[in-house]
């Protein structure tokens, strides 16, 4: 059993631990933010991410679609709601959803990534109508549609139970949840700033019946804001409990479905309430990748997504517990407003981008359907579908 080598001696239980796989502790989760011992935190995340994965990294060919920015909430971390009829304020009919979806589809894109605000008016046939366009348009992509919390919203104005909502979504074509909505699970940090939406265990009742209607998910953190680091690692406890709680159901045949992949969004304060907050540096978000990596053990994939950590630094998380980039995604403007200068509102990577910052980081590409299956393609069709199609 090799140790991985770190010179704060006390990492060393904690390097033991790794060595045999045994699961952290809230404690080990405190010392690892609290050491000084940078190198010893990223060479432990390494040991993990590489004996799940060895050099495999994956990336997906997928687009965003944010169907509205109009949000019944007024989240204070939130750069991206807006109030009905403010400027910039927007829903989009079906049929441009259904518009964007089918030109992904033609470049080669194998997910959407579809969700929005908490829209007042926007009825639940709009959201199973929207499901239902995709899908017949577009029956090669997997939608992976809707946060924990547009779930429970959808729940409140159907007048449906959570698990009636997702079997009428996933009959429409709904086939997995993203894992946004999850931000800290602590009380005294919703309450400073995000008081309006939904605690914890409804996040968690959410996830846990779509895991029971056999609907795999992922789960998010939004760090770097109000919140502690114990409150980081209480966060990410509660999502290991939860996966426990699938896992184990999945093995009983009570459920068929877990979290698939487990994403840190370093949160950008620029343009929200909270614009005077300092927002993380890059060794906070490196630590932070990689102590989710090692808490998380019974969780198979830690995400670097490339458009909130920067494709630097998500390049060297490679080698600090995450194993995936997500993928070209496309228009992704949740973080910024109209005409903010610093972060561009068209983002997208090429494929060949994508592949070539694995490869430099020493890793081995591997392209993978939302549930993190490879996709082999042929090489013809696989230079076709490299073409980049503009969306509009
Ligand atoms: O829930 C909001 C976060 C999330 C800010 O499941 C912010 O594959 C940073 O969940 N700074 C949405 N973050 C994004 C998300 C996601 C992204 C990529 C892949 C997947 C997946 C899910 O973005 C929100 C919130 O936690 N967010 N405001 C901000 N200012």
């Amino acid at each position: 059993m090799s140790l991985p080598r770190v010179s704060d001696p006390g990492l060393l239980p904690i390097a033991e631990k790794v060595a045999a796989a045994e699961p952290l502790s809230f404690e080990d989760g405190l010392a690892l933010y609290a050491t000084r011992d940078l190198h010893g935190v990223g060479r432990l995340a390494n040991h993990a991410r590489e004996r799940l994965h060895g050099d495999n990294t994956y990336y997906n060919r997928n687009r965003h679609i944010n169907y509205t920015n109009v949000c019944a909430l007024s989240c204070k971390f939130c750069s991206f709601y807006r109030k009905r009829g403010e400027e910039g304020a927007y829903e989009m009919p079906i049929e441009q959803v259904i518009h964007i979806a089918r030109q992904a589809a033609d470049s080669g894109a194998t997910e959407v990534h579809i969700v929005g605000g908490l829209h007042p008016w926007l009825k639940f046939d709009y959201y199973l109508d929207m499901l239902r366009g995709v899908r017949k348009e577009c029956p090669q992509l997997h939608i992976k549609a809707f946060t924990a919390i547009e779930i429970i919203h959808f729940s409140r104005i159907s007048r449906q139970s959570v698990s009636e909502v997702l079997v009428a979504l996933r009959e429409a074509g709904l086939g997995s949840l993203p894992g946004g909505g999850a931000e800290i699970f602590d009380d005294r940090v919703h309450d400073e700033i995000f008081k309006g939406k939904v605690r914890a265990d409804k996040w968690f009742d959410v996830h846990r019946t779509a895991h029971s209607l056999g609907i795999f998910s992922n789960a998010t953190m939004l760090y770097g804001h109000v919140e502690t680091p114990a409150e980081r690692v209480g966060h990410l406890l509660k999502l290991r409990e939860l996966q426990a709680e699938s896992l184990a159901a999945m093995q009983g045949k009570q459920a068929k479905a877990a979290f698939n992949c487990m994403i840190p969004l370093s949160f950008a304060p620029e343009q929200s309430e909270l614009g005077y907050l300092p927002g993380n540096t890059g060794l906070t978000d490196l630590k932070t990748l990689a102590i989710a990596r090692l808490m998380l053990d019974n969780v198979s994939h830690i995400k670097a997504f490339w458009i909130m950590q920067g494709v630097g630094l998500s390049q060297i998380a490679l080698s600090w517990g995450c194993d995936d980039l997500d993928g070209t995604v496309v228009w992704y403007d949740i973080t910024k407003r109209e005409g903010e200068q610093q972060r561009p509102t068209h983002q997208e990577m090429h494929v060949s981008d994508l592949k070539r910052l694995i490869r430099e980081a020493g890793r081995t590409p591997v392209e993978r359907d939302t549930l993190y299956r490879p996709i082999r393609r042929e090489s013809a069709a696989a230079a076709a579908a490299e073409q980049l199609v503009p969306v509009g």
